[in-house]
């Protein structure tokens, strides 16, 4: 007879009571690549509990995309957890705020902040290619002497979102900016990691070292944030809008004003601080992420390297700096980046999903309440999708002439996808693009003699970063004579 889809639960993993299945003690692999051997014993839909929390794996597009599009609001909920809790004043964010009225008025705000700036007065090209020259004068200071590129690519990624943010920008070594440096580094080694806090609430009782971290680290940002929020309260005007900060001070008094369009949504001053905390630390984190990722692939595959310096001389030569105009004309340089995007996604399980309601994911049933992990990781190292997976080639996403860009495999979605997709993809696609574009059309970046090749392991956390790495970066043979020079 008819059977009708989703009457099965999916693949379960035996789980003990009360520990649940606890990862962290049977596997010594990141949870990215625990999830993806799984799929062997248990196939690349899966569901295992960690506490009393139902969790369901997904390894596959196929499944992704039914989750992430086709049903995306169902699948649009947030967890709750104790870090992310901390970090967001529960959920008074957008990345970790549950679906609700309040979560999708700041997204359409943030959007439209976003949207304005690409036409503003200030483009956000001009911001970044301003960033990107003071970045090359800085690292041709540092010639031929072996650097950590970290700090100076922080600063640069920093100055962009803090421009949009708060109309600021720091020079170097702002003590205000060294210690953004610090507290954002601790908040990314212990946030969202699904600890054992994140699993057993209760064990908040007890003194742990990575929550004690955390707090110091949030306390630290939310001075930061304060601070620049009582600035802005201070110049606010009606009339003139200097960045997201104002904008969403506009829509807190306009609320305020008893209009019945926001008086719903939640506009306290914590959202507000939240809000802009999150654009601001995902700005920072994500882009600075994949631009260390790219050099330390560019340092391993020189012939990389080379054939984008190749392209950058012949579209752009030497005589004017890159903008965002030429994107259409660097194919191999944006493959690049795609590939980057591909082999070391900045958020390899994503941000986990809820189910709002009862549903299904292919044939299988999924109770209200799941949290659903996208594995990111196993749909970019997808065997049956990737010729290779673990080789780095840019060319896979170049067509069959080479002069033009495909897409080879729809297992690919560094972004997301759906309603939770990412809010900042089109900023971030710029700025990797033009630093990208103006770094190697001065610089040859190679190893400091003897030094080991980067690892491209990455250490596993809200992000994957690569593990701190130093780098020589050479001006490149005749750039001396390039009229550019001039202007420095
Ligand atoms: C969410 C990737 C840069 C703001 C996400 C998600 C991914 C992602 C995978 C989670 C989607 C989901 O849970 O389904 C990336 C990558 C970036 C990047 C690869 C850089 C290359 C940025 C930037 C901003 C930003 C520059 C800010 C301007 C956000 C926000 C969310 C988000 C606010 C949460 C959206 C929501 O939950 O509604 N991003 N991101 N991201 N991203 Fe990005
Ligand atoms: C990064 C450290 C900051 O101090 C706080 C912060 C805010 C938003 C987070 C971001 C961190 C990490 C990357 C996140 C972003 C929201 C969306 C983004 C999780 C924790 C991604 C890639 O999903």
């Amino acid at each position: 007879g008819f059977v009708p889809a989703g009457n099965r639960s999916p693949p379960s993993l035996p789980s003990l009571p009360i520990i649940g299945s606890l990862m962290s003690l049977v596997s010594d692999s990141p949870p990215h690549i625990f999830f993806q051997d799984l799929q062997k014993k248990y196939g690349d839909l899966y569901s295992l509990m960690m506490g009393s929390h139902k969790l369901l794996i997904v390894n596959n597009h196929h499944h992704a995309k039914e989750i992430l599009i086709k049903k995306g609001k169902i699948f649009a909920g947030r967890p709750r957890t104790v870090t992310t809790d901390l970090l967001t004043r529960d959920g008074k964010d957008i990345a970790f705020a549950d679906y609700s009225s309040t979560w999708k008025f700041h997204r359409k705000m943030v959007h439209g902040a976003l949207c304005m700036f690409g036409e503003g007065s200030v483009s956000i090209e001009k911001i970044i290619c301003r960033e990107a020259s003071s970045m090359c004068e800085v690292l041709t200071e540092s010639q031929n002497s072996a650097v950590d590129l970290g700090p100076e690519l922080t600063r640069a990624v920093t100055n962009v979102v803090c421009a949009l943010c708060f109309n600021s920008s720091y020079k170097r070594g702002d003590a205000e900016f060294e210690s953004m440096l610090q507290y954002s580094q601790g908040i990314v080694d212990t946030v969202a990691k699904d600890s054992l806090v994140d699993i057993f609430p209760w064990l908040q009782i007890f003194p742990n070292k990575d929550l004690r971290i955390l707090r110091q680290c949030i306390s630290i940002r939310d001075k930061l944030l304060q601070k620049k929020y009582e600035e802005h309260k201070v110049t606010y005007s009606d009339n003139v809008q200097r960045d997201l900060l104002d904008a969403l001070l506009r829509a807190k008094r306009s609320s305020e004003n008893n209009n019945s369009s926001t008086r719903d949504v939640g506009l306290t001053e914590d959202h507000v601080l939240m809000t802009v905390g999150d654009i601001f630390g995902a700005g920072v984190e994500t882009t600075t992420t994949v631009l260390k990722w790219s050099i330390a692939y560019l340092v391993h595959n020189p012939q990389v390297q080379r054939k984008i310096q190749e392209e950058l001389d012949s579209k752009i030569g030497k005589e004017r700096h890159p903008q965002l105009s030429d994107r259409g004309n660097l194919p191999y340089l944006e493959a690049t980046i795609r590939e980057v995007l591909r082999i070391r996604p900045v958020s390899p399980l994503l941000i986990p999903h809820v189910a709002l309601q009862d549903s299904s994911v292919g044939e299988y049933t999924v109770q209200k309440g799941t949290r659903v992990v996208i594995n990111l990781w196993s749909l970019h190292h997808d065997e049956k999708e990737w010729k290779n997976p673990e080789l780095f080639d840019p060319g896979r996403f170049l067509n069959e002439e080479g002069d033009g860009l495909c897409c080879p495999s729809g297992s690919y979605l560094p972004f997301g996808a759906g309603v939770r997709v990412c809010l900042g993809e089109a900023l971030a696609k710029m700025e990797l693009f033009l630093f990208l574009a103006w770094i190697l059309q001065r610089f040859t970046l190679e190893m400091p003699t003897g030094q080991p090749l980067p690892d491209l392991q990455g250490k596993f956390g809200v992000v994957l970063q690569p593990k701190k790495f130093k780098v020589v970066a050479k001006v490149r043979a005749d750039w001396e004579k390039s009229p550019l020079m001039q202007h420095c």
